[in-house]
């Protein structure tokens, strides 16, 4: 990590929700939903001035309503008003609807298709709730994430923001897994441990990566910031990388083609660091996954390379295409401790009494959902560590160490979720961010 400093004093939070900006949805172009206009609906009844424009903005707001539903314009900053009571009746808007091509285009407009798209309607609702979650949450989180901030600080305003928005209720609804907050030539899968202080630097790479997850239906997006244009050509890049495998993707299509595309647009791009020019590369051994019922990685993945792999996507599946881009060696390797772990579906019962306790816990609070330390220490559990390290030992839980490229390189990250509906593929993650 970039620089393990004493902790700094949290943001204020005054500070914070002036910097809270405007509605999130790419495709849904509604007026912003700034601090003012949440004060002016809470100031009904004062009179003058204020009240003129009150109504202009209540009358724009009504009138949106009908066409996507009242959106972000609801939300408070810090995010705190589940999306539940801004989308009433299951209302959620739709991610981006992409229509198959070639041998698929039959299935937008067929009757049977339709038919197996309703069967799953329960399902896309959750999504669509859990990836609204995401995006009111992330665009909080753009605007007060920057240099001087705290990690820490950063992975519990994302998590309670979760928590608040999704209404996080046992396994019905809750945060997916661990907030990534990987820094330069870390990729993926760190995240603060108690007692862990980053502070951000203006020349830091930072990967956002976090879930939501409604009834095991998961949301898994992730986003880079930088505060150096410098770095704009490999966020370019990767973003690029990123759009165009979900591009690519489509019932019966070949994950290594997908790979291929993605590897091609990446290393189209170049960066010039230090006077020097440097390739872009893909990160070869880190790929997107499938989603499973409160499972994160279904069993497929998703390469960032051509690898020749001929196994097909299926209609009905849920993916997360994630694509990284470095300025390294394009090989990640486990480096640092570790935060991240999931336990197994399938596992052996521990016989050490400190495991025993754990799993449990684990059990309990998790299921099979990956979780973090940090989700331990608050359920007011203590001296688990050896308890953990024996899970891990005896296959029960694995462990996810934090994944970084060479010291001195920079890696960047941009991550959506999306479903193969019957009749069209929804990125459901998408917004007007990325
Ligand atoms: C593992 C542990 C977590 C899944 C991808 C990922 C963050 O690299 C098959 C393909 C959270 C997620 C995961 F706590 N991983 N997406 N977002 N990390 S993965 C993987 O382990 S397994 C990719
Ligand atoms: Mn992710
Ligand atoms: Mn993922």
């Amino acid at each position: 990590m970039t620089q393990a400093s004493v902790a700094a004093d949290s943001v204020p939070t005054k500070e914070l929700s002036s910097l809270a900006v405007s509605d999130t949805s790419a495709k849904h172009d509604e007026e912003d939903g700034s601090d003012d206009e949440v004060e002016e609906e809470a100031g009904e009844g004062e009179g003058g001035a204020q009240k003129k424009k009150k109504k202009k903005n209540r009358n724009k707001k009504k009138k949106k309503t009908k066409k996507t539903g009242p959106g972000a314009a609801g939300q408070t900053s810090p995010p705190s008003i589940p999306v539940s009571q801004l989308f009433p009746s299951s209302s959620y808007r739709e991610g981006q609807i992409c229509e198959y091509v070639d041998d698929n285009m039959y299935r937008t407009t067929s009757e049977e298709m339709r038919a197996r798209d309703r069967a799953n309607e329960r399902q896309l609702i959750d999504l669509r709730r859990a990836a609204e979650v995401h995006r009111e949450v992330r665009q909080y989180a753009q605007s007060v994430i920057k240099p001087g901030v705290d990690l820490a600080d950063v992975a519990e305003m994302i998590e309670n923001g979760t928590r608040a928005l999704v209404e996080a209720k046992g396994f019905e609804a809750g945060i997916g897994f661990p907030t990534g907050l990987s820094i330069n030539h870390c990729a993926a899968h760190y995240t603060p441990n108690s007692g862990d202080h980053v502070i951000v630097q203006k020349d830091d790479v930072l990967k956002v990566d976090f879930g939501v997850h409604v009834n095991g239906n998961i949301i898994d997006s992730a986003f880079t910031m930088s505060w150096n244009d410098r770095y704009d050509p490999l966020l370019n890049a990767v973003r690029d990388a990123t759009n165009t495998g979900i591009r690519e993707a489509g019932i019966d299509v070949r994950l290594g083609d997908i790979g291929a595309a993605i590897q091609e647009v990446m290393e189209s791009y170049e960066i010039e660091l230090g006077g020097k020019t440097i390739p872009i590369r893909p990160l070869r051994n880190l790929c997107g996954h499938n989603i499973g019922s409160y499972v994160i990685h279904g069993g497929k993945s998703v390469p960032i390379v051509a690898n020749g792999d001929q196994t097909r996507m299926e209609e009905g599946e849920l993916f997360a295409i994630e694509t990284f881009g470095t300025t390294g060696k394009g090989l990640v390797f486990e480096e640092g401790v570790c935060s991240h772990y999931a336990k197994n579906s399938a596992h052996a019962m521990p016989r050490l009494p400190s495991a025993k306790k754990l799993l449990s816990t684990i059990e309990k609070n998790f299921g099979t959902l990956p979780f973090c330390r940090r989700y331990i220490d608050r359920l007011g559990e203590s001296h688990y560590y050896l308890g953990l390290k024996h899970l891990v030992d005896d296959g029960i839980v694995t462990a996810y160490p934090p994944l970084c490229d060479v010291q001195g390189s920079y890696t960047a990250q941009f991550e959506h979720t999306f479903i193969l509906r019957p009749t069209v593929k929804e990125v459901l993650s998408r917004g007007d961010d990325y």
